[in-house]
């Protein structure tokens, strides 16, 4: 998979050459490329922004290096996936970075001030296919601290990028549940016991032990889970 990035602030993106996906890009598995968006301006302050029609606080990102930017990153691209981060899109799930991660290309625009003027997103439409995707109901301050957890969460899941598949099944949001809990040795620490059961030997009272947890925890901590057509298939 090829993942192009395009931001203000490259260097946000430093930390993809360690661990997990940085031996993933070094095995030939993912093609990650950061660009600066100010390579596409032409002035000499490099401007990528601008003041709002209509008035208004702050300022919006133009047009037009954006537009330059998405020409050159996706010229020898067939329908990639363009997505911009966007605290008005449509909330990034486990179930999106599922099928992301079956794509050849994704694009990630990343936005920062108030945004980027909204005739880029139909334009990017002319290119591929266009998705405004939140992270969370919270506030960021621009797309870049996203566009890392959504590569994350995409990256882990393309084929032989993790060394094990069966982990990724197990955890949280894949059936829909929350995790259990897991402990390690030692058995008693600081007055704090391990669950008996996990050291019966017992797999079937096991299994089924976690399973309640899982239930139990998903119940008290994310209800939401498990009412509804919300996720995957909560059980
Ligand atoms: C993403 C961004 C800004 C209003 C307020 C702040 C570009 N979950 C999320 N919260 N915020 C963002 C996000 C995601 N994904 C986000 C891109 C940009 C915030 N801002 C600042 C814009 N409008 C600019």
């Amino acid at each position: 998979m090829r993942i192009d990035v395009v931001t203000i602030f490259p260097t946000y993106f430093e930390p993809l050459e360690m661990s997990l996906l940085g031996r993933a890009r070094g095995r030939g598995l993912l093609d990650i490329r950061v660009h600066d968006l100010r390579e596409w301006t032409h002035d000499r302050h490099r401007t990528v922004d601008d003041t709002p029609y209509g008035g208004g606080a702050g300022m919006v990102m133009k047009p037009e290096p954006w537009g330059e930017a998405l020409d050159a990153v996706t010229v020898d691209a067939h329908d990639p996936v363009i997505l911009f981060p966007s605290p008005a899109g449509v909330l990034f799930t486990q179930a999106m970075a599922r099928e992301l991660a079956g794509e050849e290309r994704l694009v990630f625009g990343c936005g920062r001030y108030e945004g980027i003027d909204e005739r880029v997103f139909d334009y990017a439409g002319s290119i591929g296919r266009v998705r405004l995707v939140s992270l969370g109901d919270y506030v960021l301050n621009g797309g870049e601290v996203a566009t890392m957890a959504m590569i994350e969460a995409i990256g882990r899941l393309v084929p032989g990028v993790i060394g094990n598949p069966e982990s990724l099944v197990e955890e949280s949001h894949e059936d829909g549940l929350l995790e259990y809990p897991g402990f390690t040795k030692p058995s008693t620490w600081r007055g704090r016991e391990v669950p008996s059961v996990l050291l019966s030997g017992n797999h079937g009272a096991i299994a089924r032990w976690r399973r309640e947890q899982q239930l139990e925890r998903t119940r008290e901590r994310r209800p939401d889970l498990l009412d509804g057509e919300d996720g995957d298939d909560a059980r």
